[in-house]
């Protein structure tokens, strides 16, 4: 975009204080400025401008009804029959891994990629490397190569390449490891004006997981996958050390069931936990985020006493890879969430608002739902997949989910011996077993004692 054309696509859209400021630069300052704005999509600006101007606090969710959820009380041989078509799909090269690691973990206080996370109990593995190793384990059991796609941000990319460099790619092949960048977005203020978070950088966020359809196309995944005959994409968050990256169960069920997109949910933990819940809106199964529900409606309760809402999505997902390619290809809305952002106003002095001053535009995965045939949704047990790192302390953090991690190992150990210790300190490497049966046959005869990382 030449100089005259930007100046013309910043009065159009309302960014006059941004061409002004432009104008003002001297010649690197501009030329960098002049280069991030260049790749801006100017109509989509004004859309969202125009949005964060009249754009109100969250507004809840009409009434929900909740979803049919396929549960874990199911028939034993049901479940059998369904882990086995999710095997045979496995073996058969079907199936890809997809993680989307774009989010910036401000929660955290971590600065690197989440994912660069040492989040392993004794062994310091990295959250990268769970998940890796998971993914190489999964595919020697069924004699396959399984792709991993991994989904960056502009800011993180680089780091999370040089990470999986560095590391061997954990023992993958090179080859089958895919990264895909999500586009970020302007944020604004209430008047619908860009901010300037550097006199040669305006402030931008990454587009929400719902930008990975996009990511995985422009990426190349899609291509890849349509090379490889991959039908299934297995899509979790990197914040999870304890998900099952590729669960033949769950895909078989997904497979069984003709769904394009399935969702795992468990139990809510307290009615304010922060998940979302699945629900039909207007008729249309969707899932309905925390907080565009009340306080109300989440702590509402059926006669019986139990919660209304019982069951919170945890963000794991088979996605048909046809599904795939056509949310590619999808407006999916865009959500709104006010947010503090730091930046300098037009004398260039720091601005560091007390509260929300800016808005910010994402776009989620969880969206494709309404668009998708036969969207199944499917409880698992907590213990086995879901321990998320989110906060710096507390709840979800890096303490509850290794002690959630070695609590799985201890069960593990523990159904085919007695002399497992409550308080073991004890890590499995995806490379020894992935669940109890192996753990137990692999680990028979081996001393157990404090510390232990089986690997
Ligand atoms: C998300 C879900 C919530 C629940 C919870 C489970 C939303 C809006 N809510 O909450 O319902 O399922 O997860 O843990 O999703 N990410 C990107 N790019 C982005 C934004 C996020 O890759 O632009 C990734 C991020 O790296 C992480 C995941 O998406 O792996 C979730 O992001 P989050 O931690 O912001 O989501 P959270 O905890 O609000």
């Amino acid at each position: 975009m030449g100089d005259r054309e930007l100046i013309a696509a910043l009065e159009a859209s309302g960014q006059e204080h941004i061409a002004r400021h432009l104008g003002r630069l001297d010649g690197d300052a501009a030329r960098r400025l002049a280069g991030q704005l260049s790749g801006f999509d100017f109509d989509l600006a004004r859309k969202l401008a125009e949005r964060a101007r009249t754009e109100a606090k969250a507004t809840p969710a009409e009434d929900v009804e909740p979803a049919p959820v396929t549960t874990l009380d199911r028939a034993a041989g049901e479940i059998a029959a369904a882990r086995e078509i999710g095997e045979t799909a496995i073996r058969n090269g079907e199936v890809a891994a997809f993680v989307v690691a774009g989010g910036q973990g401000s929660r955290l206080r971590y600065d690197g990629p989440k994912g660069c996370y040492a989040i392993g109990p004794v062994s310091g593995k990295s959250l990268f490397q769970i998940h890796a190793e998971k993914i190489l384990a999964t595919g020697r059991r069924g004699g396959v190569r399984i792709p991993f796609y991994i989904m960056t941000s502009v800011t993180n990319d680089a780091a999370v390449r040089a990470f999986f460099e560095e590391h061997a790619f954990f023992g993958l092949a090179a080859d089958d490891v895919l990264f895909c960048t999500q586009r970020m977005l302007p944020a604004f203020d209430r008047g619908g004006r860009f901010l300037l978070d550097a006199p040669d950088h305006v402030f931008v966020n990454p587009d929400g997981h719902g930008g990975s359809y996009v990511a995985l196309e422009a990426g190349g995944a899609l291509e890849d996958m349509a090379r490889r005959g991959i039908r299934h994409l297995s899509y979790f968050q990197v914040d999870n050390p304890l998900v099952p990256p590729v669960d033949p169960l769950f895909i078989g069920e997904h497979i069984r069931t003709e769904s394009e997109m399935s969702s795992k949910v468990l139990r809510k933990r307290d009615p304010m936990e922060k998940l979302g819940v699945f629900g039909f809106v207007g008729g249309e199964l969707r899932v309905v985020e925390y907080s565009e529900l009340t306080r109300e409606q989440q702590e509402a309760t059926l006669p019986d006493g139990s919660l209304r809402y019982a069951f919170g999505s945890i963000a794991i997902h088979v996605l048909d890879a046809a599904f795939a390619e056509r949310m590619a290809s999808t407006d999916l809305p865009f959500h709104a969430a006010h947010k503090r952002v730091v930046h300098l106003d037009e004398a260039g002095h720091t601005v560091e608002p007390e509260g929300p001053n800016g808005i910010k535009f994402e776009r989620f995965v969880f969206d494709g739902v309404p668009l998708a045939r036969n969207p199944l949704v499917m409880e698992v047990r907590r213990e086995d997949e879901f321990a998320p790192v989110k906060n710096f302390e507390g709840e979800d953090s890096p303490a509850t989910a290794r002690s959630a991690m070695m609590a799985q190992h201890r069960r593990w150990l523990g159904a085919t011996r007695d002399d497992v210790p409550d308080d073991l300190t004890v890590e499995i490497s995806p490379l020894f077993a992935l669940d109890a049966g192996e753990a137990g046959a692999r680990a028979a005869g081996l001393e157990i004692r404090n510390g232990l990382h089986l690997e």
